[in-house]
């Protein structure tokens, strides 16, 4: 009998959004974290799908269909993240860069700081760069977050430092970039103030920020 974490590897292979879900309710039903489950069985298991994608052993369709499982039971699992903690312990507007549709680690990251008292105001994805600031404004934010999953749209989180600079309000926000092909290096090179390396490592980050920009 196959463990949870191999299941969820053969059903985001299927791409069966059915079983998917069922899976996720199952591992919760048996007292698995959902955070667990996700680090250790889905996201290996849609990371697969995509090493097979790069190596041409599955197509688009298939991809698709994997990530329409994998939606689905990160919906699920994201509901038993969040934890509604009545603390504020700060705001973040995070987004998908513009021209990328990868959301399903930064829709993680917003239900883990939603789970540690963060008030976020979620953008969703394809999210133009003004965008940001806009609602970062409007909404009162402390951080902005960006998150993207193709090399191209990369420049979206270099842009997003520019533009915060020359409408001078590079000091006013702090920024934390994401996303699978973004790393520390690239962070300092465009002179974002963090990266995350995933969702848990976002919410260490983002506290680590509010505390520096509440010291004098
Ligand atoms: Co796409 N895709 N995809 N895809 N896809 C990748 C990214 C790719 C690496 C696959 C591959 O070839 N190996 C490749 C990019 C290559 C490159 O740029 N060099 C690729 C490609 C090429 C494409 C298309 C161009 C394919 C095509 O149409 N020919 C197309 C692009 C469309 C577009 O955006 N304009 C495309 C489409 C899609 C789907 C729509 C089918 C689907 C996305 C569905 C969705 O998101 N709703 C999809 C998927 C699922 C993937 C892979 C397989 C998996 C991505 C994922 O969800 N990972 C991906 C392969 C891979 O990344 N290995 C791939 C799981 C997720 C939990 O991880 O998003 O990294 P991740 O998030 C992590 C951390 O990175 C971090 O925390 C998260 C949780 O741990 N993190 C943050 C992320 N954001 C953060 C922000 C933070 C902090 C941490 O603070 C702000």
């Amino acid at each position: 009998m196959k463990n949870l974490f191999e299941q969820a590897i053969e059903v985001i292979l299927k791409g069966d959004a059915d079983k998917a879900a069922e899976l996720a309710r199952r591992g919760l039903d048996q007292g698995l974290d959902a955070l667990e489950f996700m680090d250790k069985g889905f996201i290996p298991a849609i990371n697969n799908v995509g090493d097979l994608f790069e190596a041409g052993r599955v197509f688009l369709p298939g991809l698709i269909y994997s990530a329409k499982a994998m939606e689905k039971a990160t919906e699920i699992l994201n509901a038993a993240i969040s934890g509604g903690n009545a603390i504020v312990a700060g705001k973040v507007v995070i987004g998908t860069i513009e021209g990328d549709v990868h959301d399903i680690g930064k829709t993680i990251v917003v239900s883990l700081f939603n789970a540690n008292g963060f008030d976020v105001l979620d953008l969703g994805r394809d999210v133009p760069i003004g965008r940001f600031i806009e609602e970062a404004e409007k909404f009162g934010a402390d951080i902005i977050g960006s998150s993207t999953l193709l090399t191209t749209t990369m420049a979206g989180q270099k842009k997003l430092e520019q533009e915060l600079k020359s409408a001078g309000l590079k000091e006013k926000y702090k920024t934390i970039v994401g996303g699978a092909p973004v790393t520390q290096r690239w962070a300092d090179r465009i002179g974002a103030d963090a990266y995350a390396q995933d969702a848990g490592d976002g919410v260490k980050k983002a506290k680590q920020l509010l505390q520096k920009k509440s010291q004098p």
